[in-house]
């Protein structure tokens, strides 16, 4: 998991960079090996089993809170784990990060995220960085595939280009774990050049913050749809804390009285 030798080539790089800067995003096949994407899928179900339990509510989401088998978000695995940490810190993951944003990265989230068959919702269309509340709005998320996963149990799609082009409106969304939407989307130009990837186990795609993406909800019939999440922070992005913070306090306090968390 921490082979990073790899992307020290130089053609390497500058491929990635030249991608992701003309598109908002990069498709990474095979991130990971298959002993590694089995040793991190063990670790999550033991993980699941062992130290969710101990976690605040406000880092685990259920689609439904009286069913543990719809689990499908959990926040910052590395504070409660060093497998964990150590995929986060230092590690493949980061020096990725890193090279596409052309800085020293700062890691703030590892994610679990599930959406169980036929009652995981669809992610609405956002941008990362209105959650963020960065100056320069400087971010990479990354999204693994832990098994495959296609139009049927809901892969991501993102619109090329729209990371050049600003924060558009968001409101409140009902969907728990991506509480806000754009407002207006699904213009003719948002349809155009939206492109969605069918992705295997160990697959990477990574977008930049401005990058307007969502995901298809599960439709299949017994279908899971596991998969994990990593934020960055580009070094010199400059996080707004105080409204950051009243933002996650409202947020959980609405959570929490809607009886969600
Ligand atoms: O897994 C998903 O449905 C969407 C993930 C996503 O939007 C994100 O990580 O920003």
């Amino acid at each position: 998991m921490n082979r990073i030798e790899d992307l020290q080539d130089e053609h390497l790089q500058v491929n990635l960079k030249q991608s992701f800067e003309e598109n908002g995003f990069i498709f990474f096949p095979h991130f990971l090996n298959e002993e590694e994407i089995t040793s991190v899928k063990e670790k999550l179900a033991d993980f699941i089993q062992n130290k969710v339990p101990e976690m605040p509510s406000e880092m685990v989401y259920y689609e439904d809170k009286s069913a543990p088998n719809t689990l499908k978000q959990l926040q910052r695995l590395f504070e409660f784990d060093d497998f964990f940490h150590q995929m986060m810190f230092d590690s493949r993951f980061e020096k990725l990060a890193s090279i596409l944003l052309n800085d020293k990265v700062v890691g703030k989230n590892i994610q679990y995220f599930n959406k169980p068959a036929k009652i995981g919702q669809e992610t609405p269309a956002h941008q990362d960085g209105y959650y963020f509340m960065l100056e320069p709005n400087e971010a990479v998320t990354m999204w693994m595939a832990l098994e495959d996963v296609d139009e049927e149990n809901g892969c991501v799609r993102y619109v090329r280009g729209s990371h050049k082009k600003g924060i558009r409106a968001h409101g409140r969304t009902n969907v728990l774990g991506f509480s806000q939407g754009i407002v207006d989307f699904g213009t003719p130009e948002d349809l155009k050049n939206e492109v969605f990837f069918p992705t295997k186990a160990g697959d990477l795609l990574v977008h930049h913050s401005l990058t307007i993406h969502r995901a298809d909800g599960n439709k299949s019939a017994n279908r899971s749809r596991k998969a994990m999440g990593f934020i960055y922070y580009g070094e010199k992005a400059r996080e707004d804390k105080a409204a950051h913070e009243a933002y996650a306090k409202k947020l959980s306090e609405d959570l929490a009285k809607e009886k969600k968390i």
